[in-house]
């Protein structure tokens, strides 16, 4: 029963009126998510209440002071360009004793936010016009946070896309062998090796100073982006655990990885899976109308790579946890993590054959603006 599960969290949070009911939301792969319904006096109140993973996030309270500080500056930003914030950015909703999260007595983190209503988070977008529209809300929301000082951000995952040092890393669960699946894994893992210097290339260019760290949301899903169901414009975007210090290119390239791919991220037919230009076409229109002036020269004409490295970096990712013993990522089987690296590595075969398409596409709109 789900209520069991939440009976003691639900009074520590500053909720309004009578609890009715819960649910468990099951999109993420880290958090577990439930939508929780109160009422007072005949009105109803939406919230979701999440149990913040530790095992991935070592260090909950940096993560929630993080989020604090993003979303009141975007409250100002948006209060300063005379737009209304209501349904527009994430509110943390307090405990009882005035704090961000609340501690149960088994050591686990919780925390809870209004659930944004009359919106709806789409894990696959089918419309150009609906991703147009995504890609136009995650350029505003770099727009809105282009003046926050990045480097005062805590790291909530440290090195989170340095895929120069997770390639070691997965190097490593190859050596270990933990869960005795190397033997059935023999292609994937040549496929990594064969990808090592291209996966890293965005890390260099950082380090060069090529590329400038600005803040980024670093897991930029259409699912991420509320949609407001009346007129179809995206509202708030949501799941702020990995805001850090990155490269706009992590941003961009992780929204076409998930929502220009023509099938889900863990589609076990690799044959149905592919970039689709349209899509991608459409993510991109919006996107650079809205970040187009003030992203650099270098950072604009350098989205295309974007999408590589992240797809390549999170075929990786999974590769690596399905070597450990899938500790990471939630599974709903043993395969879960080979079909989802293998399902982001044929994507990626894809984006390589279409990549001068998608640079010339990407050039065009540069140059439109
Ligand atoms: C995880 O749980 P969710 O869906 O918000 C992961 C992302 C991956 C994504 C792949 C903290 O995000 O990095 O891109 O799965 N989040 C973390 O679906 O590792
Ligand atoms: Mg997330």
């Amino acid at each position: 029963m789900i209520y069991n599960d939440i009976k003691l969290i639900l009074p520590q949070f500053c909720f309004k009126g009578a609890y009715q009911s819960a649910k468990e939301l099951h999109s993420g792969n880290i958090n577990t998510t439930y939508h929780v319904i109160y009422e007072e006096e005949g009105v109803q109140h939406d919230y979701v209440l999440q149990r913040i993973n530790s095992y991935v996030f070592k260090n909950p309270q940096g993560v929630m002071n993080n989020i604090a500080r993003v979303t009141s500056h975007l409250r100002n930003s948006l209060i300063k360009n005379g737009e209304d914030p209501a349904r527009r950015v994430l509110e943390v909703i307090p405990t009882h004793a005035g704090e961000l999260m609340y501690v149960d007595g088994n050591g686990d983190f919780w925390r809870a936010y209004p659930f944004i209503t009359d919106a709806t988070a789409y894990d696959t977008v089918d419309s150009p016009e609906l991703f147009c529209e995504i890609g136009r809300a995650f350029g505003n929301f770099q727009k809105l946070l282009c003046d926050f000082p990045a480097d005062e951000l805590f790291d909530s995952i440290p090195d989170f896309h340095n895929t120069y040092k997770r390639f070691f890393t997965f190097v490593n669960s190859v050596g270990k062998d933990a869960a005795g699946r190397v033997a059935k894994a023999e292609e994937e893992i040549e496929f990594m090796f064969e990808h090592r210097k291209m996966m890293s290339s965005i890390v260099k260019l950082i380090d060069a100073g090529t590329l400038p760290l600005r803040v980024t949301h670093n897991d930029t899903k259409s699912n991420n982006i509320m949609v407001d169901n009346k007129t179809g414009k995206g509202l708030c975007v949501i799941d702020l655990d990995t805001i850090m210090p990155g490269s706009v290119l992590y941003d961009y390239g992780d929204a076409i990885r998930f929502g220009a791919s023509t099938a889900a991220e863990d589609e076990p037919d690799t044959g149905k899976i592919a970039l689709d230009l349209d899509k991608t076409y459409a993510f991109t229109k919006g996107f650079i109308e809205e970040t187009n002036g003030f992203l650099t020269d270098e950072e604009l004409r350098l989205l295309p790579l974007g999408v590589k490295v992240i797809t390549c970096e999170l075929a990786m990712r999974f590769l690596t946890d399905y070597l450990d013993g899938d500790l990471y990522f939630k599974v709903n089987s043993p395969e879960h993590n080979i079909i989802r690296a293998r399902a982001q590595i044929a994507l990626l075969k894809d984006i390589e054959r279409k990549e001068a398409q998608l640079q010339k596409m990407v050039d065009e709109l540069i140059a439109a603006k």
